[in-house]
């Protein structure tokens, strides 16, 4: 891939509302995703490898844990800096901000909120350093969208649990040193439990043929008898509400993440637009290709406003679920136009691996199924303002 000449744009010079901290974690990040990520991801995409050599970057960065206290292992920011960190990696590349996500708002989160001081302490640090990576089980293969529906359940053995079932579409499960799974106790209620790799009768197969997020490693989790210890279950939140919590905590990074890809996409198609020539001048000179970027700028501008907003709704504890779910399903339909859109004005260099935008567009529709469809979140919407749930 060409060198990473990247500039953010601001075109209502929303910089303004940010703090010199969430400046310089965002310079920081930006700096890194240079110089780590942006030389090596196209190729790692291509060959549908992780790149497993990211993680302690990752780590030393901040990126795992941004908003858990440090007393923990994590950087103790706030959201909006969490949020710029996860729109900078995604500016990167979609895979390497799932890592992040996944690391952070459904391993740690849960540990963190609803674990034990025990668990905090045994796993915190260790998942902050990258010393281990993680992996969060929910979707099961006759369970996506529903998760309420899950059948993976355990039983109380008196001095341990027996788990059994499978998990699929799982990300960093390959390489995940430990697992929160959720599944079903003998009375119906969803528990979280803490799974090691190394237990007997739990696996984690690679899940191949990808055509999105490749540099992502996803698998499953399969559970035969697997004998967890008491103390491996988290003790502070069950049912559904539980994983879904988790859930709220990605989407918003994801909701900033999406921005990022966003942000690479436009400003690529507004530097090869001016570069490029046919019929004797550069293409942006073209209307139909000033639309194009008049509409893509606009587009990134209001998610740049809505998303600040969230920021300081979740600073304060006051953001919804729903409003999160607004800002996710907007802002990954907003990235995924805008990918389209940038593709095309890349005629067909747009195709190649020499630009940043196919592999953008492929990833986004993963972000758009992930944690929480398109459909669910408007449905959450839908069912928000009017107070009736049409999934029942
Ligand atoms: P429903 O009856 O509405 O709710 C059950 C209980 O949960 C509570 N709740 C929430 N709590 C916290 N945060 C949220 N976002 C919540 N949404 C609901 C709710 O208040 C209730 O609590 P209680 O105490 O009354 O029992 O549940 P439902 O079965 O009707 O389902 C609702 C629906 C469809 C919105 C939900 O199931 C849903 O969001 N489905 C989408 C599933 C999903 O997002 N899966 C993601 C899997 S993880 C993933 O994709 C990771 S990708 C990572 C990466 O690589 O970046
Ligand atoms: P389904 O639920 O079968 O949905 C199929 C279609 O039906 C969708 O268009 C959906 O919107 C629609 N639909 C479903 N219900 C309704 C309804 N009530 N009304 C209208 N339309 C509806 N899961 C994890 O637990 N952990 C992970 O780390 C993880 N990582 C992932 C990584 C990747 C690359 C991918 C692709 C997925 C990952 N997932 C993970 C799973 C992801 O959350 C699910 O794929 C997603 O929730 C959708 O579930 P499904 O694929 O079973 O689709």
């Amino acid at each position: 891939m060409a060198q990473d000449v990247f500039q953010s744009p601001d075109y209502y010079f929303l910089d303004e509302w940010l703090s010199e901290e969430h400046k310089l974690v965002r310079e920081a990040t930006r700096e890194w995703v240079k110089r780590a990520v942006s030389p090596i991801i196209e190729d790692y995409a291509q060959k549908a490898e992780f790149p497993t050599q990211l993680i302690q970057g990752l780590a030393e960065i901040g990126a795992f844990g941004p908003y858990i206290p440090t007393e923990y292992g994590g950087a103790g920011l706030d959201q909006i800096s969490y949020g710029l960190m996860m729109q900078e990696i995604e500016r990167g590349d979609s895979g390497v901000r799932s890592t992040c996500s996944v690391q952070s708002s459904l391993v740690m989160y849960p540990i963190y909120a609803y674990g034990s001081e025990d668990q905090r302490k045994k796993y915190l640090p260790k998942l902050a350093s990258g010393e281990f990576l993680g992996c969060f089980g929910l979707t099961e293969p006759d369970h996506g969208s529903n998760p309420g529906g899950m059948v993976t359940h355990f039983k109380d053995m008196g001095d341990h649990y027996l788990l059994n079932g499978a998990k699929l579409w799982i990300s960093n499960a390959p390489y995940a040193d430990v697992a929160v799974v959720w599944a079903k106790n003998e009375e119906g209620r969803i528990h979280g439990l803490i799974v090691e790799r190394g237990m007997e009768g739990f696996t984690t197969p690679e899940t191949h043929n990808k055509w999105s997020l490749r540099a992502s490693a996803t698998g499953e989790l399969v559970f035969e008898n697997v004998k967890v210890p008491k103390e491996n279950l988290l003790p502070n939140k069950s049912g559904l509400g539980a994983p879904l919590g988790c859930l709220d905590s990605a989407r918003y990074g994801i909701a900033w993440g999406a921005l990022g890809a966003a942000m690479d996409c436009y400003d690529t198609a507004l530097r090869y637009s001016l570069q490029r020539q046919q019929f004797g001048r550069p293409i942006a000179g073209f209307q139909l290709q000033q639309k194009k970027l008049a509409e893509m700028i606009t587009e990134i501008t209001k998610a740049q406003a809505l998303t600040y907003r969230l920021g300081q709704l979740k600073n304060e504890g006051r953001a919804s679920s729903a409003q999160i779910s607004m800002a996710k399903r907007n802002n990954v339909a907003m990235a995924s136009q805008i990918a389209r859109d940038a593709r095309q004005m890349l005629g067909g260099m747009g195709i190649t691996g020499d630009f940043s935008i196919m592999r953008h567009m492929m990833n986004l529709e993963s972000v758009i199924t992930y944690e929480g469809t398109h459909d669910i979140h408007l449905l959450i919407t839908g069912m928000d303002v009017t107070g009736i749930s049409a999934f029942k």
